[in-house]
């Protein structure tokens, strides 16, 4: 039996364990990339490893989501960050050179390579057949140094294009269409990996909409072949020499297969709050719109961009809608004010944003009240927009300006004629915003600059002989990484100081939770199925951890969350029968007694509910060394105790 492209990249990166589904394998990595809301936490992981240069082939960190600078702390996140890549031979994209995964598919993906970032978005990189992967900060730190990288071997998905998409329908119905079959946790211990007939149809700028989009699947990540198409790709970017060709072997066997013919996709959207809650936007047709966002790593491609302004062009935003837009890159926002695309879409009545997340995290354009706002992201979560009750909608950037238009949701097919533009055969290449690291023979003269605003990794301790607390939140299915470590404008600028951020964990839930911690000092969560889907944000368990949460027991997690609690020396534990779920309530008294002898001899964990009288079974499937991790309370202390 030949193998999956995924699995071909997975054997020639193997460092450790058997490609068999559900075991634990070790990956050499040999990229990285950090954004500005995870990546001073990374870096400062870094320096705590002492590693002093990174071993990677290529670490580039870029500047997009902390960009409202409101007051100083961003800027001087900023600032830190781009000293300590000078000094640690890591790659600094200014603020203002894009959002990184538009950027590193333009300027440094290589098909075949391994990368993570810290960023559950990272499987952008898959549309160039990368094989990319989020992680928490921590992992990119380690991976940064040199180290492995580990995953649950995945099971491997086929997803089979076939046909070519009709006029007006866009990749983002096809990975909404993905979406709407395989749910936001039907991708959970899988890789996606596109193949068929249909895939030479779509262009990279397309492929890339559908891997990062993956990321709300709960996929492990998704790829597709390096084809001709991906080679014109990097030829117009100057970087013909980096291609190579890669396909799955033609007797590769998946273990689960979705047939889509492109031909027969119409536009769809993704309802509010989820981005599963997907329907044809005829269905929508004729609502009224507030509010329009075109861009985010998802769909902000000079080839998106220019669709719009195709479509914008000579006409005038509705009265009622606002209508911002956001390029993903410089290389597409130069691009676009060339050739005088940007000139249509600023006289139609666009705003025009800085190429950055922006809206996409809550960084500025929240909806009005109730607002009904149709995005080209990624995600919808309740709340993330900034607007706890703006009804946010996923759509394609036709359908969104389409709809801006016409101030109602618009199917886009009764529109007329589909936008005419063209794709230049290069694009316009100038890396002047990425700055290389000094000499490893320099480092020494390049001071570390921190602000007021960074405060150190929070506390760990070995894991505790016996573990009783009460239960400080019970929640339900679905809890998202925003539910527990909100983003937006006001919140974002704390990621580097854990104590500060740490006033906000769950308040979207809960809001007496940090205070309810706080009296309590330590503490149990319970919550439903796929909790920690969304965000690689590692903050999202760095809060609990100083809040002093302990144990996290749930029905069923999602991948990059239940990394970051391990990371974090807080035990992930899932309930051995689900309706146990039920058994246990807030305020609570819960004990896992034994639980460090227990985990070292490998012995099953059981929880008493010691208000109730009952004892619950747990699963507990850990791998060796994340036993290792969790005992030495976590990544940080595991690494300093091994040499990596
Ligand atoms: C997101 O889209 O939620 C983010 C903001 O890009 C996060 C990272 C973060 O929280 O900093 C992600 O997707 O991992
Ligand atoms: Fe930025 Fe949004 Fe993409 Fe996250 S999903 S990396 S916030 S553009």
């Amino acid at each position: 039996m030949g193998d999956t492209l995924a699995q071909k990249l997975i054997r020639s990166h193997l460092v450790c364990g058997e490609m068999r589904v559900g075991e634990e394998i070790g990956l050499k990595i040999d990229q990285t990339l950090t954004q500005d809301a995870t990546g001073t936490m990374a870096y400062l992981e870094f320096e705590a490893m002492g590693v002093p240069r990174v071993r990677t082939e290529r670490s580039v960190a870029y500047i997009d989501h902390n960009t409202l600078q409101t007051g100083f702390e961003n800027a001087d996140d900023h600032r830190y960050i781009q000293t300590v890549c000078n000094k640690h031979g890591i790659y600094f994209s200014r603020p203002g050179n894009g959002i990184c995964h538009q950027v590193h598919l333009e300027r440094f993906g290589i098909p075949g390579k391994t990368l993570i970032g810290s960023d559950s978005h990272t499987p952008t990189g898959g549309g160039i057949g990368m094989l990319a992967f989020g992680a928490g900060g921590l992992d990119v730190a380690v991976a940064m140094g040199g180290g492995t990288y580990y995953i649950t071997m995945p099971k491997m998905v086929r997803v089979n294009l076939t046909g070519r998409l009709q006029p007006w329908v866009a990749a983002k119905d096809v990975i909404l269409e993905v979406l709407r079959r395989m749910s936001v946790k039907g991708g959970v211990g899988k890789i996606v990996e596109y193949g068929g007939d249909g895939v030479k149809t779509l262009s990279v700028p397309e492929r890339a909409t559908i891997t990062n989009m993956g990321a709300e699947l709960g996929a492990s990540t998704s790829i597709f072949p390096s084809d001709e198409v991906t080679r014109e790709f990097m030829k117009a970017q100057g970087r013909a020499n980096d291609w190579v060709a890669l396909q799955p072997d033609a007797d590769a066997e998946y273990d689960e297969i979705i047939d889509i013919d492109l031909n027969t996709l119409v536009p769809l959207a993704a309802c509010p709050h989820s981005p599963d809650a997907v329907k044809p936007v005829s269905e929508l047709q004729g609502l009224a719109v507030d509010q329009c966002c075109i861009g985010s790593c998802t769909n902000s491609s000079l080839m998106d961009m220019l669709k719009v302004a195709a479509i914008l062009k000579g006409k005038t935003v509705h009265p009622n809608v606002s209508l911002s837009i956001a390029p993903g890159s410089k290389q597409v926002y130069t691009m676009l004010a060339e050739n005088g695309a940007l000139a249509d879409l600023i006289a139609a009545g666009a705003r025009i944003l800085e190429c950055a997340c922006g809206p996409c995290i809550g960084m500025g354009q929240s909806p009005n009240s109730k607002g009904v706002s149709l995005r080209t992201f990624n995600r919808n979560f309740e709340g993330r927009s900034g607007t706890a009750d703006g009804q946010v909608y996923l759509v394609s950037p036709e359908t969104a300006a389409v709809s801006a238009l016409t101030g109602v949701f618009t199917d886009p097919r009764t529109a007329g004629e589909a936008p005419v533009y063209t794709m230049p055969e290069r694009f316009l290449v100038n890396d002047n915003m990425v700055v290389a690291p000094v000499d490893e023979t320099e480092m020494n003269t390049v001071e570390v600059v921190r602000g007021p605003n960074i405060k150190p990794f929070p506390k760990t301790s070995p894991m505790a002989e016996e573990i009783a607390a009460k239960v400080l939140l019970k929640v339900g299915d679905n809890i998202t990484t925003d539910h527990i470590m909100p983003a937006g404008a006001k919140i974002l600028p704390l990621r580097s100081n854990i104590p500060a951020i740490s006033e906000h964990c769950f308040v979207r839930c809960d809001p007496e939770f940090p205070a309810r911690c706080h009296e309590e000092g330590v503490g149990f969560i319970i919550g439903g199925s796929n909790y920690g889907q969304g965000s690689s944000r590692e903050h999202a368990a760095l809060a609990p951890l100083y809040l002093g949460i302990k144990a996290v027991i749930v029905k069923s997690f999602a991948r990059i969350h239940v990394a970051n609690l391990i990371n974090a020396g807080i035990i992930p534990l899932t309930f051995a029968d689900e309706t146990d779920y039920d058994r246990i309530s807030l305020g609570d008294r819960l004990a896992l007694p034994d639980v460090r002898g227990r985990l070292t001899r490998r012995e099953p964990l059981v929880l008493k509910n010691e208000t109730t009288g009952e004892e619950i079974a747990l699963n507990t499937n850990f791998s060796d060394r994340q036993i290792d991790m969790l005992l030495a309370g976590g990544l940080l202390d595991y690494t300093r105790q091994q040499s990596i």
